[in-house]
């Protein structure tokens, strides 16, 4: 197991188109235990392979939804209070993913990537879709999704073709993305 680095905008292998996985071996495990390290350790709720310079079409997610039947934490401050709970983890393994008849209708979530930090923006996409996808053995599976998942993997899979989450945006709003990003990184 290793955290590996996450590949950042302008790295031209963000663009590249990943390839089909054919062997369910055990560097394709490792790989994949690799990237939920990677994960789990940015932390994000997904990662494809390219975005660890991995040009092969593989994605972890793992959108940890709050555990609300175990203990909470109460938080206060400024005068008001919260519970935090422990996050479930619910990993899962997409290979090779194709998206099934993805929804007319829209749902629009604020989106950030691991390999655009610190950039957050709106993006329409459909509500909801289908996936077929193998597992880490290589058994075929479909799977209706919505609602963040749907969202996600969507993310996940334009990963795949070389697409980022700003590359739906208006060039304008792209510009002043990649503008405010630099700028960041001057002052780090
Ligand atoms: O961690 C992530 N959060 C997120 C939020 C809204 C829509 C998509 C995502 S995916 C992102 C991790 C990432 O960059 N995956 O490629
Ligand atoms: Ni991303």
């Amino acid at each position: 197991m290793a955290i590996r680095e996450i590949l950042e905008v302008p790295d031209p292998r963000l663009k590249v188109v990943s390839e089909p996985v054919t062997e369910f071996d055990d560097e394709l495990k490792e790989l994949v235990s690799d990237m939920f390290e990677t994960m789990y350790d940015a932390p994000g709720i997904g990662l494809a392979a390219i975005q660890v310079g991995v040009p092969k079409r593989v994605l972890v997610i793992d959108l940890q939804p709050e555990d609300t039947e175990a203990e909470g934490e109460v938080c206060s401050h400024g005068g008001h209070e919260h519970v935090h709970y422990p996050l479930k983890k619910e990993p899962r393994v997409f290979v090779n993913p194709e998206i099934l008849d993805p929804a007319e209708e829209l749902a629009t979530y604020q989106e950030g990537c691991l390999s655009v930090p610190e950039i957050f923006a709106d993006v329409d996409r459909p509500a909801t879709c289908r996936v077929r996808y193998q597992d880490l053995e290589g058994e075929t599976h479909e799977e209706e999704m919505e609602g963040l998942m749907a969202t996600c993997i969507q993310h996940e899979m334009d990963h795949l073709e070389g697409i980022l989450f700003i590359d739906h945006l208006s060039r304008l709003k792209r510009n002043m993305a990649l503008k405010k990003l630099k700028k960041m990184r001057e002052y780090a």
